[in-house]
């Protein structure tokens, strides 16, 4: 009992002490918490992955772009580091050293890689353009490229463009170097190749223009549909878009729902959007140009984001700024098509894809 009062007696006395603290000294007020604003980045918004082609010299030794590719995109292609002429420079010859960097970089950093390309007209060293043989060196060739590349990235590399851009406007088979030494089956004997060196990677048909109007894109979905039904492991469309900010928004559709109706998955593997088709050398980027191609962004995602969603593979920007894109280079003249300035600060574009998925 006494043992009882005295700890009430301490309790009561401690109770004073804190109260007489409280009143007596007055704690200066700390400043409220700032309000925890939410991180926003595409990667983290989106739906579905978003990605960007890389460039392996600028994510080594470009900061902004490091920063930029690191907190946005969480898939990534190479922008030329996987193609013939730089993974496969002789006969037997492998150079994987820009190709291993962005694999490793994409471990450290928790990045899906998307391989491209297996199989294409361009990007091929003189070894290849030059070699003589009969159809069964020619088919060695081809397996071998194809197989040595894919096994080298098995459980690294999810995806791959296997062949990539086999068709003319036209509508018939491009008549690529492939096309003349292997037949016009060669298309799906890559993609069957492609699936024995490794049976878990998704493997694509990728090209352009499916936005350009039905003859080019009916041919390609005939040519896919066709391996399906033959069961050639076919299990992606690609459409690269390099489209333009007058391209009308129905062909957009059309583009992305003819190539959903295949039931395979869809990926947007090469978007930008071009603000300077007809090629004018004094045009400026102007505020009411940069919500125009903020619309186009929005418009696609926003399509792209009414597939069904097992169908949705992601959406890749050909490389990050507008500083890095291959279109001013490739056509002598200013332009602006991607989501970051030259800078690397976001454009409208940006907001316009956050839109498109909202
Ligand atoms: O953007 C790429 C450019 O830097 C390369 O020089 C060029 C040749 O390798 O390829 C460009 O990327 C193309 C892609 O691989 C396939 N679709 C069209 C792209 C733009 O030309």
């Amino acid at each position: 009992m006494k043992k009882l009062q005295t700890f009430l007696v301490l309790i009561l006395f401690a109770g004073g002490l804190a109260c007489s603290k409280s009143k007596n000294e007055e704690k200066p007020v700390s400043p409220p918490d700032p309000p925890v604003t939410e991180e926003v980045s595409l990667q983290k918004k989106l739906p579905f992955p978003f990605g960007a082609a890389v460039n392996i010299n600028l994510l080594k030794n470009n900061s902004a772009y490091r920063e930029v590719v690191t907190t946005e995109f969480n898939s990534l292609t190479a922008e030329t580091a996987m193609k013939t002429a730089t993974l496969h420079p002789q006969q037997n010859t492998f150079n994987w050293t820009d190709a291993d960097y962005l694999i490793e970089f994409a471990r450290q950093n928790n990045k899906r890689i998307h391989g491209h390309t297996l199989i294409w007209h361009q990007s091929l060293p003189s070894w290849i353009t030059n070699f003589q043989g009969d159809a069964a060196a020619w088919e060695d060739l081809f397996k071998t490229h194809i197989q040595t590349i894919v096994s080298h990235f098995k459980g690294k590399v999810v995806s791959w463009d296997v062949v990539n851009e086999a068709f003319d406007d036209d509508g018939t088979l491009r008549n690529s170097l492939w096309l003349q030494k292997l037949g016009p089956d060669y298309i799906a004997r890559a993609f069957q190749y492609a699936h024995e060196a490794d049976p878990d990677a998704l493997l694509f048909y990728n090209d352009y223009g499916h936005e350009y109007g039905p003859t080019k894109r009916t041919a390609i979905l005939n040519m896919v549909n066709d391996l399906k039904s033959r069961s050639i492991p076919v299990n992606g469309i690609g459409l690269q878009m390099h489209t333009r900010y007058t391209m009308a928004d129905n062909n957009l559709a059309n583009a992305i729902n003819t190539a959903a109706q295949t039931g395979l998955k869809v990926h947007i593997s090469e978007l930008d959007i071009a603000m300077n088709p007809d090629n004018n050398q004094n045009l400026t980027f102007t505020a009411s140009l940069a919500d125009q191609q903020a619309q186009k962004y929005k418009f696609i995602v926003k399509t792209y984001n009414a597939i069904p969603k097992s169908q949705q593979f992601g959406i890749t920007t050909w490389n990050v700024s507008d500083a890095d894109s291959w279109i001013p280079g490739n056509y002598n003249r200013p332009d602006w098509p991607l989501p970051f300035d030259n800078a690397y600060k976001k454009k409208p574009a940006y907001q316009g894809i956050l839109d498109g998925a909202k």
